[in-house]
């Protein structure tokens, strides 16, 4: 499967309920922050396009929770940072229903992302769906307190294309966030090092490869997790949009070898800094090896430190002191 493919299809559709969404609120008065009411949803994404002429624009997925008639409705007010709770949730389909028929990408019918708002604590797990449309599972605030995005990528079987909701929730608790780590090329996990090479170009698929050695020697027998040697998930600093990635390639395709390298084409929708989660299994173990990787050739990987106030500088000051 063309992620990015599926990403532009995803696009185009969203292009145009923006379209319409925007061409409404334009006809409806002068200002393009008058939409109407049953697109109150969509008019955050409306402000950040160009206008009526820029009807390709792409929105990326996981910002919103209802997009396209569904939404994901959590059933828990809370995570749990002590012991793994139940989470559960809902995904309501047009009609209000909750859905219940999905069509498995990956071999799963729902992929769920749990990541605390500072991009800690990432964990990829799947769900058990139950009666009446409810999704289960326990789960575990792991970076501790503070707000978890959790994303929900699934396809329901009325639809020709997957898609992917967002919603926060909370980790009661004081909160002690934690700085986006460094851009790195290299990630370690539990004696495992990976390693990525390629670059992140906004617009554009690029191609990126993730190589695993463990003790200085190349893993050459990865296991197939999920039907492929690697799951990338790249969320982007800032308000964790979000792209799941799948690799070039499939075990048993011929072609594709179980290590060292895994190979991904992934497209990020603008310039700036995103931490990229690559899960991958060996020996019967499932991990996950973490990277900052800076977008564009301009971005910095991390929010600049505080620095003192600049003294007023008669280019850059507005002069309104
Ligand atoms: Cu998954």
């Amino acid at each position: 499967m063309n992620t990015p493919l599926k990403l532009s299809l995803f696009g185009l559709g969203l292009a145009a309920v923006f379209a319409a969404s925007y061409g409404a609120g334009y006809l409806a008065g002068p200002s393009p922050a008058t939409a109407p009411a049953g697109h109150q949803s969509t008019s955050h994404a409306t402000h950040d396009t160009a206008g009526p002429q820029n009807s390709t624009a792409e929105v990326p997925g996981g910002l919103q929770v209802a997009q396209d008639g569904y939404r994901l409705q959590p059933l828990s007010t809370q995570l749990s940072t002590a012991q793994p709770q139940p989470l559960r949730f809902r995904i309501l389909g047009p009609d209000g229903a909750p859905v219940t028929a999905y069509t498995p990408t990956h071999d799963k019918d729902l992929h769920l992302i749990v990541v605390r708002r500072d991009l800690a604590g990432f964990q990829h797990v799947h769900p058990t769906l139950g009666a009446g449309g409810v999704w289960e599972i326990p789960l575990h605030a792991g970076a501790g307190p503070g707000q978890y995005r959790l994303f929900a990528d699934f396809q329901p079987t009325a639809r020709s294309q997957g898609l992917t909701l967002g919603v926060d929730l909370p980790a009661p608790g004081a909160y002690q966030p934690a700085p986006l780590p460094a851009a790195a090329r290299t990630a370690t996990i539990d004696g495992y090092t990976v390693t990525l090479d390629g670059d992140l170009v906004p617009g554009t698929s690029s191609k990126l490869t993730l190589t695993v050695t463990k003790d200085g020697k190349p893993v050459t027998d990865l296991q197939p997790y999920l039907a492929a040697y690697g799951h990338l998930v790249a969320l982007r600093d800032g308000d964790l949009a979000y792209l799941h990635v799948h690799p070039d390639g499939e075990p048993g395709d011929g072609r594709t070898t179980a290590g060292p390298q895994i190979v991904f084409h992934a497209e990020v929708p603008s310039a700036g800094a995103y931490r990229l989660f690559l899960d991958f299994q060996h020996n019967g173990v499932v991990r996950t090896a973490a990277f900052t990787a800076a977008a564009g050739t301009a971005a910095p990987a991390a929010p600049a430190p505080p620095s003192p106030t600049p003294a007023p500088s008669p280019t850059h000051g507005h002069g309104g002191h």
